[in-house]
């Protein structure tokens, strides 16, 4: 059978990276949608909620007699390395395979949107598109009484983003944790070529994902060669890979 793979997703969201990266160092092919979660927020219309009730991107579907829609970037990416074609993702041994498990879900904890939101350029920007966020899912939960719940849910996700990127003191435990996380990456690191030993695989993918994010929030000593050596240079080769520019992988602001 024929996958036929559509990714909803926003150039400079990181979970969308990640479900973009994932795709790329699979190789397989796939049709882009863009949600604009910034201007419009398409990720709120009802439409987008039938296929992610979190009204969050990504979101990956797969026809494939039918169809199967995937949400939440860490299942997205486990789920495109499990397809029996393309790249291989995963390591030979069930030891590696829990090594980098873990290393996914250390990648995955680290809260990188409210890390975004508190050093966003503009501040100012950055409250707009969350009251926009929340204004729009109150209006919509009323108009659509069937999507009531999921609504409150949206509003309350952005009102606590909105809240806490700026409390410095969970951005700082935020910011210790990550810290903490990138140690353990360092110390994989100064062992092999990759996350797990030799070859490549998914904890390759979430992990660049994270490091471009801190790159492009300027985290630049925490990526440097003073810090964590092995890292920096683990880095600069994984934006070296083709699939880095393929999957449009975002380490510096643009306006758009
Ligand atoms: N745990 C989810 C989080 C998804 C998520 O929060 N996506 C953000 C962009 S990175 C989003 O769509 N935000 C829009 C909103 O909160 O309204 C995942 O990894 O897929």
């Amino acid at each position: 059978m024929m996958h036929a793979f559509t990714l909803y997703h926003h150039p400079l969201s990181v979970c969308s990276m990640k479900a973009r990266l994932a795709l790329e160092e699979k190789g397989v092919a796939w049709t882009s949608r863009e949600i604009d979660i910034v201007h419009t927020q398409e990720q709120l219309e009802p439409w987008y909620l039938n296929l992610n009730p979190k009204g969050v991107v990504p979101t990956l579907t797969d026809a494939n007699g039918e169809t199967k829609v995937i949400t939440n970037s860490a299942t997205i990416i486990r789920y495109v390395a499990s397809l029996g074609e393309g790249n291989d993702l995963l390591p030979a041994s069930n030891d590696d395979m829990q090594r980098m498990e873990k290393l996914i879900t250390l990648a995955d904890h680290i809260d990188l949107q409210i890390l975004s939101y508190a050093r966003h350029p503009s501040m100012e920007k950055s409250e707009k598109i969350l009251d926009a966020r929340i204004e729009k899912s109150i209006a919509l939960g009323k108009k659509h009484p069937e999507f009531e719940e999921a609504y409150k849910v949206c509003a309350e996700r952005s009102l606590k983003n909105k809240n806490f990127r700026v409390d410095p003191e969970y951005v700082g435990q935020i910011e210790k944790d990550a810290y903490a996380s990138l140690s353990t990456a360092e110390s994989q690191l100064a062992k092999s070529s990759y996350l797990i030993g030799e070859t490549y695989t998914l904890a390759d993918v979430i992990w660049t994902v994270v490091l471009s994010r801190l790159e492009l929030l300027g985290y630049d000593d925490w990526i440097s060669q003073e810090n964590f050596p092995s890292i920096a240079s683990y880095y600069q080769k994984m934006k070296n890979r083709k699939s880095f520019s393929d999957a449009n992988i975002q380490n510096q602001w643009w306006q758009k």
